[in-house]
This record gives structure tokens, C-alpha cells and sequence, in this order.
């Protein structure tokens, strides 16, 4: 037995020399001194021996096992040394190079002039109400006063949702990407009893592509349900948003114009922020540039959504948010808000 005490003391020796790293050492450490490990196996057979036998092997055996602990802690000691040395070494900074500039988000445009129509229309008593942006078409267009002929519920301007179900040629899902943002006064007036003052900004979709159109942009709609509001408050409201938004001088006008949902109804046009209506690119010389759509809500529009017309009756608009931004901070193209170049984005930074 003392000989395979020794043996082993000279094996587990030299696997404790050549142990490349504190893993690798640890695994001798298991193997030669653990519970399972080779010395414990020895140190079990002990008792079969005779006292005088187990004296002497049992010395033996204390011996190598201390020499291997010292050897293996040693080592080890060794081992972690070199191996921070090397991961610091990995790791070695030269802080005298020069930093790495972080790069800094910015709310988008779209973000930030909706935040400024929420702030406007807030100060005269608007709050805000979002609708879902895939909406049905009862709310997009019926409600609305849009008969089913109407040319806005072609395909050519609507994304239809396929909803799975078949259907013959020239009837459509009933499920689409709002093109407006007029589907949240019915919404709106179905669940809220008046007065009402809603604003609601958000995206909306047409199958529409230019450079001043954009398949997917972004509308706020406005809306006033009281009794005898008159057009003269719309004319009004309008004025305000566009004194606060675009300057002080800033006028607006109505022209005649036809909504289904209105009645009557009317473009409104800003005089051009830029030249002052002595003639600009921008507003091609007119002086005014347009807005947006308004106009008195349709009587079908109150029938509709449940309300007592003409106890009640209102006035509504919308414009686009790309529009009046590309007005404000001369935006030449409606592509930049969509294409994410961060030099564009970067100049509108609050
Ligand atoms: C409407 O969408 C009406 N719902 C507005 C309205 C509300 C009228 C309430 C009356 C009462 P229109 O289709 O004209 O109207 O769109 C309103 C504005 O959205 C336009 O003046 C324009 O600024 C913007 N717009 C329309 N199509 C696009 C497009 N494809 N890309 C970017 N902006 C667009």
C-alpha cells in the first residue's frame, strides 16, 4: 500500500505541475484529493490493515496529502496570478484616447408639432382622444355621411384589410387603415354626451404617393358639438391655432368646399408665414397656403352617432401634421419625415 501511496503522490505531483490553468488544476484537485477521488479510495482500505501497518502507511498517507494541499495551493495561487494578469491585459485601457460621442435621440418632427397642436388646442379647452388605426369601415366612411359610392372607398385610395372571407368582385372587407382621422368624432359622440371639444392626432393611411402625398401621414382632426356654435366659432378656433402655431400676424380664410360630413363646408388656407404674402415658392406667389378641411357637421353625421340634432349641433376640421410642418420649418419634401436620415431629423432637436 505504501507503494501505491507513493506512486500516486509522484502522479498526482506531476498533473499538478502540468496544469495550465485553475480549471484544469481543480480537476487533479477532485481526481487525486476529493471525496472519490484516488488517496480517499486508499485511505478507506485502512482499516483492513494491521495497527502497527496502519501507523506507519497512515503517517505516509497524512504526509502526501499535506505536500499535494501545499503544492496545490501553491500552483493555484500561480495560476490566478497569471490568469488576471492576462485578462487585465485583455482588457487595458488607454484612457488618454479620445472618447466615443454618444449619439443623442430627438423627437421626431411629426412628434413634436403634434405635442405643439395638443399644447394650442389645449389652451382654448380641446382635449385629446385617439382612435384605432385599423378601423372599420362604418366609422371611415358610413357614419360619415360617405355613401357607398362614393370615389374615397375605391381601392385606389383605401387599403383594404383582407379579412379572409370571400366576397364577389367589387365588394370590399369591411375592415381598412383609416384615411382619415374623422372616424373619431363618431366614436367620440357615441360614447361622450355633449358639449364636446376633441382634438385627435394620429396616422392615417391612403394608397397616395407623390411628392407632397405620403401613403402613410398623420392628420389631427377637431371638433366642437354644443349648442348654437356657429361658423363664425370655427373661423375663430382656426385663427387662434394658426396666430399660435405659424406667428401672430397670421391670417386664415375659408373657401367654399365639399365634405361629405360637412355642411357647409370649407378649405382653410393660412396667409403664407414665410413671405407674408408678398410671394413665395412655397405658397407659388398667392400668398395663402392651404391647410386643412372644416366645416358645420352634417345632420347625417349626428343621426349617425345618436346625437340630438339640432339641439346640438358643431363645427369640425382637419389638416394634415406633415403639411403644416413642411409650412413651418420649410420642409422641402414629404420623403424626409419618412426616410430617417439623421441630418434631417438631428435640426429638430428641443
Ligand atoms: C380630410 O381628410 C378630412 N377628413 C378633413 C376634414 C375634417 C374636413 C373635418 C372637414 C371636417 P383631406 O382629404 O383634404 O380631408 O385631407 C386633409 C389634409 O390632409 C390635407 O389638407 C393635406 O394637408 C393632408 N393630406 C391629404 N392626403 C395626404 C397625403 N397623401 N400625404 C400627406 N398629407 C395628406
Amino acid at each position: 500500500m505504501l507503494d501505491r501511496i507513493n506512486g500516486l503522490f509522484e502522479e498526482a505531483k506531476l498533473a499538478i505541475a502540468k496544469a495550465t490553468t485553475s480549471e484544469s488544476l481543480y480537476e487533479v484537485k477532485v481526481r487525486y484529493l476529493g471525496k472519490q477521488g484516488s488517496f480517499s479510495g486508499i485511505l478507506k482500505e485502512m482499516g483492513k490493515l494491521t495497527p502497527d501497518d496502519r501507523k506507519t502507511i497512515g503517517k505516509r498517507a497524512n504526509e502526501v496529502r499535506d505536500e499535494l494541499e501545499s503544492l496545490y495551493l501553491s500552483k493555484e495561487s500561480g495560476l490566478k496570478r497569471s490568469e488576471l494578469n492576462s485578462r487585465l491585459e485583455k482588457e487595458r485601457l488607454d484612457i488618454t484616447l479620445p472618447g466615443e460621442k454618444r449619439m443623442v435621440g430627438s423627437d421626431h418632427l411629426v412628434v413634436r408639432v403634434t405635442r405643439e397642436l395638443c399644447e394650442i388646442f389645449g389652451r382654448i379647452g380641446f382635449s385629446v382622444r385617439l382612435g384605432p388605426h385599423i378601423e372599420k369601415d362604418f366609422f371611415n366612411f358610413d357614419a360619415l355621411n360617405i355613401g357607398p359610392d362614393h370615389a374615397s372607398r375605391d381601392m385606389q385610395d383605401t387599403f383594404y384589410i383582407d379579412d379572409g372571407v370571400e366576397r364577389k368582385t367589387g365588394e370590399f372587407s369591411p375592415w381598412i387603415l383609416r384615411t382619415h382621422t374623422s372616424p373619431v368624432q363618431i366614436r367620440s359622440m357615441m360614447t361622450e354626451k355633449p358639449p364636446l371639444r376633441i382634438m385627435s392626432p394620429g396616422g392615417v393611411y391612403r394608397s397616395d404617393s407623390d411628392v407632397s402625398h405620403s401613403p402613410h401621414f398623420h392628420q389631427v382632426e377637431g371638433f366642437v358639438v354644443d349648442e348654437n356654435v356657429s361658423m363664425a366659432d370655427l373661423k375663430g378656433t382656426l385663427g387662434f391655432f394658426a396666430r399660435e402655431f405659424f406667428g401672430s400676424e397670421v391670417k386664415v380664410r375659408l373657401r367654399p368646399s365639399f365634405f361629405p360630413f360637412v355642411e357647409p363646408g370649407a378649405e382653410f388656407d393660412a396667409s403664407c408665414p414665410l413671405c407674408k404674402q408678398k410671394g413665395c415658392s412655397m405658397c407659388k406667389g398667392s400668398g395663402w397656403i392651404e391647410i386643412g378641411g372644416s366645416g358645420m357637421i352634417h345632420p347625417n353625421v349626428f343621426k349617425s352617432a345618436g346625437i340630438e340634432y339640432p339641439k346640438y349641433n358643431g363645427f369640425a376640421f382637419g389638416m394634415g401634421i406633415e403639411r403644416i410642418a413642411i409650412v413651418k420649418y420649410g420642409v422641402t419634401h414629404i420623403g424626409a419625415f419618412t426616410e430617417n436620415d439623421t441630418r434631417f431629423l438631428e435640426q429638430f432637436r428641443s
